[in-house]
């Protein structure tokens, strides 16, 4: 195959890791339909790939040690560990390069390396950045298909001399002559397993895994870890955040970007379909938010991503209608049940499995008999965002969509109210700054069920020191002429006798359409210990929502939040030495003074 580009350094880079890696052949990925169907048809020849009933989507089981992102296997290598931070796993870079050189010397013997340039943002947006994944995995080729923006049309613009991100990555499993995947997912065992970000250099570096984030390197490791530290330096926000059109009976529209931890629920809240008549909310993202200022001092949004890879158990057309629909045809599922019929099943999808069901492990799998999930709780879907029928008309506009309001929120059974509201920027930094969040099943090497604190919902995602990036968030406050977002924190799982009090869902348009009022001016809200909250009577209450638990998760308690304080205090800001910014301990104080006063 002849070199599509002339671009020199691209070329020696390319050459660089082929010598390093010794595949059998190299191909340049042009993003063509042909493309996909060939990198499916050789999965489907490994027996890794099984088809499903559903027209072009395919079902792949990973390896029961491959299932999700590995937070303890992630580095953060930059020159000085204070820059990588209290929160980032470090190790030196020259030393993590001996290392990984070492297992990637001859890591793709008998297998085909693959050179996928891609855009994170619509191509040529001047928010978009372009990186270069190779890569030894045809699962990855297929899902970065989807993903992002992939081929021909990426070398256009990158030109002879463009910049681009080196994204390097390898499942980590040499083929011997002869020897076939033959329906075994390929990866390299836990303790070999290296997801590795070069901030300065800006360079990523994954080795082991074939799964997801740790796979696909332009979702996590470059939209979120590699910018953030550009966003940094270039006065932007690379943030974890879902972003949604809200659009009111008046035909007003506003935008929301909204920063969750990893499997709370981001895909559904930017695809909702309200319950309160004549409002719409229409999705432009679903994961993370570039957000620049433009020339009229508002933060402007791009989603980089082209595609969702959600988690599919919990999913159904009750749950979230639009994902339902966005993965009906075109779609690459992982790791959930396969029916009789070749369709895919996982736990709450909304119906009972119809009959037996082969499991996520491959095995036979039925109803009552089992005591184990059919779908492994992190399974995933792959679809491409055009096909989501709530997606934005605006959602690839290149400059982006003006933000009028930005979330945070985690699954938190008690202390935090439903909504409310940051008095200032400094304010709205300081809740970024103590988001926490229930432990779920996105990553491996966690205990499930206990609370984590996750600044900004970016603890696993920030590619520096937590300290600078929250010193960032307030730098971004101080910019001239600047017209910022409002800030909210919200909380849908507040908890009584381990029932959720609030339904969620299409319910919480309730919350947004109050969000908007605010943002617009016109909301009913009273001043508070904690912030601003709205009103009894300015959020509707929905069915099955008693009046004395609507007026519990509206109040303010004052007890847990001392506790919550008391916590902050002692065990979270001070991780953050003098790195903390000023204005986060000032907010601390100030907050403690008002509860107590
Ligand atoms: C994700 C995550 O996959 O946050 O989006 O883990
Ligand atoms: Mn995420």
């Amino acid at each position: 195959m002849t070199t599509p580009t002339k671009h020199k350094k691209l070329i020696a880079w390319v050459d660089e890791i082929t010598q390093l890696t010794k595949p059998e052949k190299v191909e340049w990925c042009d993003g063509s339909q042909a493309e996909y169907d060939k990198m499916i048809k050789i999965m489907l020849d490994e027996k890794l790939a099984t088809p499903l009933k559903r027209p072009n989507c395919y079902l792949f089981r990973s390896d029961p040690s491959d299932v999700a992102r590995v937070e303890n296997r992630t580095y953060i290598a930059s020159k000085n560990k204070e820059d990588a931070g209290p929160t980032n796993n470090w190790i030196d870079p020259n030393e993590l390069k001996k290392t990984m050189t070492g297992l990637y010397d001859g890591c793709m013997e008998g297998r085909t390396m693959y050179v996928i340039p891609f855009s994170m943002g619509p191509i040529g947006s001047n928010i978009a950045k372009i990186g270069v994944e190779i890569t030894d995995s045809p699962y990855v080729v297929s899902n970065m298909h989807l993903m992002t923006r992939v081929g021909t049309k990426v070398l256009e613009v990158l030109g002879d001399s463009g910049e681009f991100i080196p994204c390097l990555h390898s499942v980590g499993k040499p083929l011997q002559a002869g020897e076939k995947d033959n329906g075994k997912w390929p990866c390299a065992p836990l303790d070999k397993k290296y997801i590795s970000h070069f901030p300065e250099e800006r360079t990523i570096w994954s080795y082991g895994s074939g799964y997801g984030g740790n796979a696909l390197l332009g979702k996590k490791c470059l939209a979120l870890r590699i910018a953030s530290v550009a966003a940094r330096d270039e006065g932007w926000l690379a943030e974890h955040m879902l972003i949604l059109s809200i659009t009111n009976p008046q035909g007003k529209k506003k935008y929301v970007a909204a920063a969750f931890p990893s499997a709370c629920g981001k895909t559904n809240l930017a695809m909702l379909i309200p319950t309160i008549p004549g409002w719409k909310v229409e999705t432009v993202g679903d994961d993370i938010a570039w957000m620049k200022f433009g020339q009229d001092g508002r933060l402007y949004a791009i989603n980089p991503e082209a595609g969702f890879f959600g988690v599919a158990p919990g999913t159904s057309l009750d749950s979230n209608y639009n994902a339902m629909k966005s993965i009906e045809k075109n779609s690459i599922f992982t790791n959930v049940a396969l029916t009789e019929d070749k369709d895919v099943w996982w736990e709450g999808i909304g119906y009972k499995a119809p009959g037996k069901l082969i499991d996520w492990l491959g095995n036979e799998w039925e109803e009552g008999k089992s005591d184990k999930p059919a779908a492994h709780p992190n399974a995933r879907f792959t679809a491409p965002a055009s096909q989501c029928p709530a997606v934005a008309p605006e959602w690839e506009d290149p400059k982006g969509v003006p933000i009028d309001a930005i979330l945070f929120g985690g699954r938190r059974p008690s202390t935090i109210p439903l909504v409310h509201q940051a008095r200032d920027w400094n304010h709205g930094v300081f809740i970024g700054s103590i988001v926490g969040s229930e432990i779920t099943a996105a990553a491996l090497d966690l205990q499930a069920g206990t609370i984590r604190r996750d600044p900004f919902a970016m603890l696993p995602f920030c590619g520096y020191n937590m300290g600078d990036y929250f010193q960032h968030w307030i730098n971004i406050g101080k910019k001239e002429g600047a017209k910022l977002p409002k800030i909210f924190f919200v909380n849908w799982f507040r908890k009584k006798d381990g029932k959720f009090i609030w339904p969620g869902y299409g319910e919480n348009s309730r919350v947004l359409k109050w969000v908007f009022e605010q943002a617009d001016g016109t909301g009913k809200f009273q001043d508070t210990a904690i912030g601003l909250m709205p009103t009894v009577d300015a959020i509707d209450r929905p069915e099955g929502v008693s009046e004395a638990d609507m007026k519990d998760i509206l109040s303010v308690d004052k007890e847990g939040w001392l506790k919550e304080i008391d916590d902050i205090r002692k065990n979270h800001y001070p991780k953050f030495g003098n790195k903390l910014p000023k204005e986060l301990s000032v907010a601390l104080d100030v907050l403690e003074n008002r509860l107590k006063g």
